[in-house]
């Protein structure tokens, strides 16, 4: 019986942090748009540690590409629909990203920097 409490106690407080996070997540997603014009923001700055999420879209109805090589991020973005993309860098540094379906030549336009500070 006790155990069946602590059981029950336990996935209750599990329901009630996942609803919490879930709630701070959505107050905390910043907008990310690409488009073949560049990066909206051209920069993105976060503490270490901290979550950072993004809600990527398509800014011009083509299909594009979220890459940031250094912490391990690819994610396509389609058009029609935001892409969530949640990270936590834990090293402090300016991480290039771009897109990695279109910007292969130097000086493309779908470039930006997220820079990681303590
Ligand atoms: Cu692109």
């Amino acid at each position: 019986m006790t155990s069946r409490r602590l059981v029950l106690g336990a996935l209750l407080l599990g329901l009630a942090a996942s609803a919490f996070s879930a709630a701070r997540a959505a107050d905390a997603a910043r907008g990310l748009t690409i488009a073949a014009a560049g990066f909206d923001p051209p920069a993105l700055a976060v503490r270490r540690g901290e979550l950072l999420q993004l809600d990527v879209t398509s800014a011009d109805g083509a299909e594009h590409c979220l890459a940031i090589d250094e912490l391990r991020v690819e994610r396509r973005v389609v058009a029609g629909r935001a892409t969530r993309v949640d990270l936590v860098p834990e090293r402090v540094g300016r991480f290039p990203y771009y897109c990695c379906l279109h910007a292969t030549a130097a000086g493309d336009k779908e470039r930006g920097t997220l820079t990681v500070s303590e």
